[in-house]
């Protein structure tokens, strides 16, 4: 079992960095970028008036030091105590609040959309697309979506409170347990971009993202039509073997017996950026490790450990599983 604990923090942190994460300073969408240009207005609104106290501040104190008359002193702090801060605090909490409906439109997506169901669970997320034709399409840990669209996000939770962020797509939103959030968000640019959970929900809360993907709308159709008909694994094998140990009792495979709901849908594991929601790259190797040591590698994990296999059942299974595409 020696090659399972050569897991070190180093490769967690490497592989936490998986290519394509990128910045709410780098829009590529919509609502992005509306939040990008209110922080650059308040960056620089902010910097030109700091300057200015400054400068006042320092001609005060270096090359102005008469005392002022009380009655020029009361109207600085009249206009610049009172009136600056407030007319300045209005305009900007005007120009927030005409910026909010522009945040949540969803009047616009309409019934003819698509609607992705997510679930934020201990510690993964649970995903599940409601296209306007065909069949609802279940998968996990991994959000696509296409270009130029607007997609209607229903956020849930199924056990504390998690928060969806994507933060080059759009502001984020609290997943509640017992409520249905909504966020409706349009990316403007494809790409991979990296979805923390951002609101603290246990032990493994900082090992819990997802990989978004901003694909060409025709790419994104064909890949969600083959996502609904069941994949083929490689080896029969594996397959078999994923039976007999008991995988299926929580995870389903469509096309097999596997029908569990209480881990993610493994149908297409193979297709994923990533596994152990975000944290792990999708090779076989880190599909191995991941089962064989789930807790080592996710504290407070609801997946158990399975290093009791023999390490030739676990390569089997994950081969079969990473043919899963
Ligand atoms: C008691 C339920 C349970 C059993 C049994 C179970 N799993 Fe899991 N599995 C989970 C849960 C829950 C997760 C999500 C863990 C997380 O990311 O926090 C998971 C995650 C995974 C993942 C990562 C999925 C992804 O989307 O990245 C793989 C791969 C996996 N399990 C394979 C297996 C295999 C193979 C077996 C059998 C040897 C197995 N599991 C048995 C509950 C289970
Ligand atoms: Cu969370």
């Amino acid at each position: 079992m020696g090659q399972y604990f050569s897991l070190s923090a180093a490769s967690l942190s490497l592989a936490s960095g998986f290519a394509g994460a990128r910045s709410v300073l780098e829009p590529a969408g919509a609502e992005a970028q509306q939040i990008a240009i209110l922080f650059w207005i308040m960056l620089s609104g902010g910097a030109v008036i700091w300057l200015g106290v400054v400068g006042v501040l320092l001609r005060s104190a270096l090359f102005n030091r008469r005392r002022l008359a009380e009655k020029s002193a009361s109207r600085i702090i009249l206009w610049g105590g009172v009136v600056f801060p407030s007319v300045t605090l209005c305009v900007l909490l005007a120009y927030a609040l005409w910026l909010m409906p522009g945040l949540r439109p969803f009047a616009q997506a309409g019934a003819a959309g698509l609607r992705i169901e997510i679930t934020g669970r201990q510690f993964w997320w649970e995903v599940v697309y409601r296209p306007a034709q065909g069949p609802p399409v279940a998968s996990a840990n991994e959000v696509r979506l296409p270009v130029g669209e607007r997609v209607e996000f229903t956020l849930k939770s199924a056990d504390v409170i998690h928060s969806f962020w994507i933060p080059p797509l759009g502001g984020k939103m609290d997943m509640i347990p017992g409520r249905t959030n909504r966020l409706s968000l349009m990316a403007t640019k494809p790409g991979i971009f990296r979805g923390p959970c951002a609101e603290y929900c246990g032990t493994s809360h900082a090992l819990m993202a997802f990989s978004a993907v901003a694909m060409e709308p025709e790419a994104f159709r064909s890949w969600l039509a083959a996502q609904a008909i069941p994949a083929e694994g490689a080896g029969a094998s594996g397959g078999a073997l994923f039976l007999r140990h008991g995988c299926g009792s929580c995870h389903f495979v469509a096309g097999t017996d596997a029908r569990g709901l209480i881990g993610p849908d493994l149908s297409h594991l193979g297709s994923r950026a990533t596994v152990g929601a975000g944290i792990l790259p999708n090779t076989e190797d880190a599909v191995a490790r991941f089962i064989a040591r789930s807790e080592l590698i996710k504290p407070g994990s609801r997946m158990p450990a399975f290093d009791m296999l023999p390490p030739d059942d676990i390569r089997a299974i994950a081969a079969w599983l990473r043919g899963l595409r």
